[in-house]
């Protein structure tokens, strides 16, 4: 039987910068999703990939010295050295100055003009640099960016333009009617036909004159293509639409998920949309804006400098903590605040605390106790029944919430778990049980017990902390047949050969973690 396909993207990244720990936030969560749904059997397409062109690249190669090219392959070389850290297990990485994609854009824009879908006029209007977003007076809130602001210019050029304006009602219908569940949060919805539908949509100029680093058109070459139309369509040029590099489109599109921070939902929900509606091709199944992570009381951005560096973050304190706390921390469509207190009290509480201190005394009392074998004559008695209860249970309640992306909720469902596993050793006592040779059929159930509890949990929580997975099911000697969602239940016979190694998680001395951090400021 042919596997169900699961195509799921990232934003494309602006490589103006050094990426931050926002943008690792997006794309860490887009991998778990990705492994998760590779875990329930589907064939995964999992892009992400850079946005190069536009005029704010242009300026910052110019600033450096160099050419725009040698100013983005410097810094799409750091992205994918990012990625690689974060062992983030993309598919496909786009770069829209791929040949490929360039010769896509060409023709996506001349079948475009072709059809009557854009059409030369003249544009009017304010330009936001940093969002390389033109706005309309209306828009503009106290006469700066709605976006990030900022100051916007009056600018005023020939250009070439998509008729947004016509698809409003297919728009509305397409969000009320048809797919009811494409923008999510729902909030997101409200915000988007509120504030740009309802008052009305207007053309979008789709050219520009202005500067030159971006994809010119071909029938008209002094204009290039609009960043937003050259960008937005890497998730179907990435499939192959409209050139020879890949053969997937019909694999793969429309999309199961877009990932997008909240700020560009409006150009995922209204102008892709519209744009698939001209080209006559399916629309994705669903956009989903997360929130944002702020630093003390401001978004972080690269423009603005009080940014967070992943790959200190990751060095410091692990991949796997990195991964694991910015899902659990912040619920994945509300903004969150970033602190390194709160990082730091995470790592402690449930990895070192919570699920290190129970693979570590579990796997101990395991060796100390039997070796490495735990003996099949086990007595099983009622107070396992409460834990093998959860157990079967816990594998429904993570599968429902990752599916509607709720990863807080989900990690909290198996450190619930954890956290029942730790009582139950307080519970069972097994360093008494282990005085007692009588007791020896009970010790063994107990133990056996908690390395299945270890084993489905670690299944369950392998898509966030792959590293730290592998590391407790060799720990275990756990075979891969044995993991995985699948295996995600309570079995009576799981066979285990325990070797215990180091603790997963070190404890982190807080308060002098604390003063060395704010040393270093
Ligand atoms: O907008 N908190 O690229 P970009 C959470 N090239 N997420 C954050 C964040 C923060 N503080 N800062 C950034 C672009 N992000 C366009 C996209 S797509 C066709 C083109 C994440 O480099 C978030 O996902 O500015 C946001 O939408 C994305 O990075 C913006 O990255």
């Amino acid at each position: 039987m042919k596997k169900k396909t699961f195509y799921i993207t990232t934003p494309i990244y602006y490589p103006s910068d050094k990426l931050h720990i926002g943008h690792s936030y997006c794309t860490v969560a887009t991998d778990v999703m990705a492994r998760y749904k590779r875990m329930r059997g589907f064939d995964v397409m999992f892009l992400t990939g850079t946005d190069e062109h536009g005029l704010k690249i242009e300026q910052k190669a110019a600033a450096a010295g160099v050419t725009p090219q040698e100013y983005v392959d410097k810094v799409v070389s750091g992205i994918k050295e990012l990625w690689q850290l974060m062992n983030i297990s993309n598919d496909r990485f786009i770069r829209t100055t791929d040949d490929y994609h360039i010769e896509s854009i060409q023709k996506i824009f001349k079948t475009l003009y072709d059809k009557g879908e854009i059409y030369k006029g003249s544009y009017k209007g304010k330009y936001c640099t940093p969002c390389e977003s033109f706005w309309t007076e209306t828009q503009l809130v106290d006469g700066k960016c709605p976006d990030c602001g900022r100051e916007v210019q009056d600018a005023e050029e020939e250009a070439y333009f998509f008729r947004l304006s016509k698809y409003a009602d297919r728009l509305m219908h397409y969000y009320y009617e048809e797919n009811p569940t494409f923008i999510e949060p729902e909030s997101r919805l409200n915000e988007m036909v509120n504030n740009f539908i309802k008052p009305g949509l207007e053309d979008l100029c789709v050219s520009r004159t202005s500067f030159t680093w971006g994809i010119p058109v071909t029938f008209d070459p002094k204009h290039i293509v609009y960043v937003w139309v050259d960008a937005l369509s890497n998730y179907i040029t990435a499939l192959g639409y409209g050139n020879e590099k890949y053969h997937d489109f019909e694999k793969y599109w429309p999309a199961d998920v877009h990932f997008v921070g909240k700020e560009i939902t409006r150009f995922h929900t209204i102008i892709w949309p519209a744009m698939l509606m001209a080209l006559d091709l399916p629309l994705p199944k669903k956009v989903f804006g997360h929130g944002w992570l702020l630093l003390e009381g401001g978004k972080m951005s690269k423009s603005k400098g009080n940014v967070v560096d992943p790959v200190i973050l990751c060095e410091r304190y692990g991949v796997d903590a990195i991964r694991y706390f910015l899902l659990r921390e912040f619920p994945f469509g509300s903004d969150g605040v970033f602190s390194n207190e709160a990082l730091i009290n995470r790592i402690n509480s449930d990895l070192a605390n919570d699920l290190g201190n129970l693979v570590s005394r579990t796997l101990s009392m395991a060796e100390q106790y039997f070796g490495q074998i735990i003996p099949q004559d086990r007595r099983f008695e009622s107070p396992d029944e409460q834990l093998i209860a959860m157990l079967d249970e816990v594998r429904e309640n993570y599968a429902s919430l990752m599916e509607t992306f709720t990863f807080q909720s989900a990690l909290a469902e198996i450190f619930k778990v954890i956290a029942r596993a730790n009582k139950y050793i307080d519970e069972t006592t097994p360093w008494v049980l282990g005085k007692n040779p009588a007791e020896s059929d009970r010790l063994a159930a107990v133990i056996y017990n908690l390395c299945e509890t270890i084993r489905i949990c670690a299944s369950l929580l392998a898509p966030f902390m792959p590293n730290t997975c592998v590391k407790i099911f060799s720990q275990l000697g756990c075979l891969e047949y044995e993991h995985g969602y699948d295996k995600a239940i309570y079995y009576a016979n799981t066979s285990y050969c325990i070797h215990k190694k180091e603790n997963l998680f070190p404890r982190i001395d807080a308060k002098k973690e604390l003063a060395l951090l704010a040393a270093e400021e």
